[in-house]
């Protein structure tokens, strides 16, 4: 594998492991040397099918505040916030961004990814968990970022005192792993002073 032509380099790329009270972060800042970064984050953009999704609050509709996308095997379909994503077939891109993944996470097999495309600063995601019954009991989920750097809030959902907040550059990737969906939130807040687009892709595996 091609590990993003880097080979020789591959030992240089370690997980910092946050071990958080009740679930782990790891960051690996450089899991994508920055021409990779680059040559991701253009073809994606381009080549992605970028959907503007609508969610429904109390009787009212409302455009996703960013753009979004579902890829992965057939039938492993995904519901989040009422929106229901029937995968689209792999791209050759995402492919070889999920094998470099699973090389650095042994016994890992990702059936499917969400694409969030931050538009700028005012684009977003608000506190949740990515808790939903498909992602089964302790989910780990894989997150790559290209493009603009944004912070990335992670909050304990019962004890106020434990908060972590990153700052995700591209070319990055963080693992979300262990209880953490059971007992923290995150969120990409607004951050207005940002005019660049961002891509985040989160790597699952979806239990049928
Ligand atoms: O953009 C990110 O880094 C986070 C995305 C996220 O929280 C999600 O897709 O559930």
């Amino acid at each position: 594998m091609e590990l993003f032509n880097q080979e020789n380099k591959s030992k240089e790329r370690e997980f910092e492991k946050f071990n958080l009270k009740d679930g782990e972060v790891w960051l690996m800042s450089n899991f994508m040397p920055s021409e990779k970064a680059v040559f991701y984050y253009d073809a994606l953009l381009s080549n992605i099918n970028w959907r503007q999704e609508e969610i429904k609050m109390y009787g009212k509709t409302y455009p996703v505040p960013r753009k979004t996308a579902w890829y992965g095997y057939p039938d492993f379909n995904y519901k989040y916030s009422g929106i229901m994503c029937n995968p689209e077939p792999w791209t050759k891109e995402l492919m070889d961004i999920k094998r470099v993944i699973e090389h650095f996470l042994p016994g890992e097999n990702f059936n499917s990814v969400l694409l969030n495309l931050y538009r700028d600063g005012n684009d977003k995601v608000s506190w949740h968990s990515d808790d939903e019954p498909e992602l089964g009991e302790n989910p780990t989920i894989a997150s790559v970022s290209l493009g603009a750097i944004r912070r990335f809030d992670l909050k304990h959902k019962e004890d106020p005192d434990q908060k972590l907040q990153i700052e995700l550059s591209s070319g990055s990737l963080v693992i979300m792993k262990g209880a953490l969906q059971h007992h923290w939130l995150h969120q990409i807040p607004v951050q207005k002073k940002i005019h660049e687009p961002r891509i985040n892709l989160t790597f699952r595996t979806i239990k049928l």
